[in-house]
């Protein structure tokens, strides 16, 4: 056979046999290339008589046209199955389950503490925030503490200079509003406070106080009890009864504890949520209020014992340990 047809015959079945396009490219550079041997094979026509060139060209570059047509549609097939194979690799199957986002939940004190200030803030009562590390003069002073008054000892707290304490009550909102504020007034704020606390069901070394003040012209005990009693109904439901008995806070006179009992609720059993009273006058003119023209009633809750309240929560120290389990019963 001679040489331009022996050397088409095994290009074509190079093409043929290639299996990718990559091996398809490489049988191509090897004939058709520049260096290829089908261009190799015009070096012979040195060779050959002046007649015989121009048929021997002519067959060579048919040999090349139809060798360039093969490698074409070799190169075709081959593509377009690699094409669909890579098709089916990358399919995206919609009938697939999706992985759905994880929604978080608000933290169980959180909703207590959104619900507390939707009910006072329809009262009218006008939310501020106060500072969680807290001067010792706003934690007491301000607050009609004298001096190693022992009442501070149920208060023992987390020094952070001899000055500057973790606040153990948020009443220390007052003394800041004082400041900036004159009556008629009606703030409240709901934030942590901590105290050196013996740690167990009931009671924690940080939990957190919801505490309101209002201060007008005639405020008496009747208000505060219209208020803490509309309160209770609007965070526990109409069947709450509401108990109020003496105690003692430096900064009330007179002063009392107030409690809840519902009959669907813990049993019925009464809960202590927190401490209230008239404002003490000391306090009023220690900040330059007229105590002739105004007076004012204050009282100050464990948010904690709200939920503990309404579901049955026996333990407070689940509030900050961030279990799922429990958090996610309260979504
Ligand atoms: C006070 O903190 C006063 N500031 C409340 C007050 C405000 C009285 C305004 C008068 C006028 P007391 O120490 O009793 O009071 O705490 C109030 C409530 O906070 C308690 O009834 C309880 O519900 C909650 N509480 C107190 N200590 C803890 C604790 N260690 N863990 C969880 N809750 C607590």
């Amino acid at each position: 056979m001679d040489p331009i047809a022996e050397l088409r015959q095994e290009a074509e079945s190079a093409f043929s046999s290639a299996a990718t396009t990559a091996e398809l490219r490489e049988a191509e550079i090897k004939y058709l290339g520049k260096n290829g041997l089908v261009t190799g094979l015009m070096k012979g026509i040195g060779a050959l008589s002046a007649e015989e060139r121009p048929a021997f060209g002519q067959r060579v570059n048919d040999a090349r046209r139809h060798l360039t047509a093969a490698y074409e549609s070799r190169y075709a097939a081959l593509r377009q199955g690699e094409l669909a194979l890579q098709f089916e690799q990358d399919r995206l199957d919609m009938t697939l389950p999706g992985h759905p986002p994880r929604v978080g939940i608000e933290h169980i004190l959180q909703q207590t503490t959104n619900e507390i200030k939707r009910v006072l803030g329809s009262m009218g009562f006008v939310y501020e925030e106060s500072p969680e590390v807290e001067l010792f003069k706003y934690n007491f002073d301000a607050l009609n503490y004298p001096p190693d008054h022992p009442a501070m000892d149920a208060q023992d707290t987390f020094y952070l200079r001899d000055d500057v304490v973790l606040r153990t009550q948020c009443t220390d909102l007052q003394g800041r509003i004082y400041e900036k504020v004159e009556p008629p007034l009606r703030f409240f704020t709901v934030g942590r406070t901590y105290r050196n606390e013996a740690v167990d069901r009931t009671h924690g070394h940080t939990f957190h106080q919801v505490d309101a003040f209002m201060i007008d012209e005639g405020i008496s005990m009747a208000h505060l009890k219209g208020t803490l009693g509309a309160f209770a109904r609007a965070m526990f439901g109409d069947e709450v009864r509401v108990r109020f008995r003496p105690d003692f806070f430096p900064f009330v006179e007179p002063g009392v504890d107030y409690a809840i009992s519902s009959p669907k609720l813990f049993n019925g059993r009464w809960v202590e949520l927190g401490g209230a009273g008239l404002i003490h006058p000391n306090i009023l003119e220690q900040h330059g209020i007229d105590t002739d023209r105004f007076s004012g009633f204050a009282f100050g809750l464990g948010v904690e014992r709200i939920p503990m309240m309404r579901y049955g929560i026996d333990d407070l120290r689940n509030f900050l340990e961030n279990d799922l389990r429990f958090l996610r019963r309260y979504a």
